[in-house]
């Protein structure tokens, strides 16, 4: 017998990293080979937009997915999110010539709370929520704050792209297969200022420091690398990441949905490693039965990753206090 279908609400459906994700969770790699999904596709009212989306149901259509059991496709959070089981949230406004960043804060803090307040008000009883759209840190601190029926660790935000960029730039410099990568977790905002964290981090069972044999080049090259890649791909490309985005939202979906995986999630803090109580902070978790996860607190920090650490929880601070007002 054929398992129940499991609904994944998406935002800004009708976006680059909306657009290159959707065909890879339909075609069953973010839940698995023998689980139906119901698409629930959600872009801002707007009629352009709508048609675009429209467009893209058609495409899903015409792969035959014999794992798509269905569409929805909405302008209505209250209806897009309804019964979702995760909901994945992409969209968000972005950037735009000489915007400040605390007003891009401020902007996409509504689009949040206002969808924040429809999955608690509409999503399933163990909804899962997993913001991609940025400042994803933030942005997932303030959907969270609107809770009050989901528990607030039922949100999260992703830092997976930042950690699968980490494992590939390190693989390289070692000149090892990225699979013998371990350990290597992302710490704090997803921005620049993270934390790569290669202290602990071994390839192919060796210690990374031993196995690419200069400190150096990881303090004052590799975090770098990994902090400046999206915008040396907007550089290359003209637009930013779109395709390894979505490979990295499958990644972080699915290892969530996998109990034991332990992989880079950023969480609320509750004080973990440093952290300010009340901010949503990278750090690695392992994966619990039905979509949950505990964090895994076990690392003991050196003074070069604490001062990294105490870097990136300042800028999660500093946009805590940004929107503050918005969330009361
Ligand atoms: P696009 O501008 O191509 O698409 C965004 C889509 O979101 C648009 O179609 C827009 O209409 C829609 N949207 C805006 N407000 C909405 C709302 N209130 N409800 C529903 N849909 C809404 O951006 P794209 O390249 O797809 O990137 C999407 C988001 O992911 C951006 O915020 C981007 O910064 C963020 N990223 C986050 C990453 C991460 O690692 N956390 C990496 C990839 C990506 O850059």
């Amino acid at each position: 017998m054929s398992k129940t279908p499991i609904r994944v609400a998406v935002t800004g459906a009708a976006g680059n990293v909306g657009y290159a994700a959707l065909f890879r969770i339909a075609a069953g790699e973010m839940f698995g080979p023998d689980q139906p999904v119901i698409l629930q596709l959600i872009e801002i009212p707007v009629e352009a937009v709508q048609k675009a989306l429209k467009g893209v149901a058609m495409e899903l259509e015409d792969c035959a997915f014999p794992l798509l059991a269905g569409m929805e496709l909405s302008g209505d959070p209250k209806v897009g999110f309804r019964d979702a089981d995760w909901c994945l949230l992409v969209g968000s406004k972005p950037r735009g010539p000489g915007m400040e960043r605390a007003d891009l804060l401020k902007d996409n803090g509504r689009i949040f709370i206002e969808q924040g307040k429809a999955i608690d008000e509409v999503a399933s009883d163990d909804a899962r929520v997993c913001v991609v759209g940025n400042p994803c840190n933030t942005n997932c601190m303030i959907a969270a704050a609107q809770a009050k029926r989901l528990p607030r660790e039922r949100f999260t935000a992703m830092v997976r792209l930042d950690q699968n960029r980490a494992h590939s730039i390190i693989a390289a410099k070692a000149g090892a297969p990225v699979a013998e990568v371990k350990d290597l977790y992302i710490y704090g905002n997803h921005s620049p200022t993270m934390f790569a964290d290669f202290t602990h981090a071994t390839i192919g069972g060796r210690a990374a420091a031993d196995a690419v044999g200069d400190r150096g080049w990881l303090e004052n090259e590799f975090l770098p690398a990994v902090g400046g890649r999206g915008g040396a791909i907007v550089q290359a490309r003209g637009v930013s990441s779109a395709g390894s985005a979505a490979a990295a939202v499958i990644d972080y979906v699915r290892d969530l949905a996998t109990p034991g995986a332990v992989h880079s999630v950023a969480v609320h803090s509750e004080g973990r490693y440093g952290f300010a109580q009340d901010v949503w902070a990278g750090m690695p978790v392992r994966s619990t039965a039905g979509g949950g996860y505990e964090a895994v607190e076990s690392f003991t920090m050196d003074a070069f990753s604490k001062g990294r650490l105490a870097k990136t929880n300042d800028e999660l601070v500093s946009e805590r206090d940004t929107v503050k007002e918005l969330i009361g």
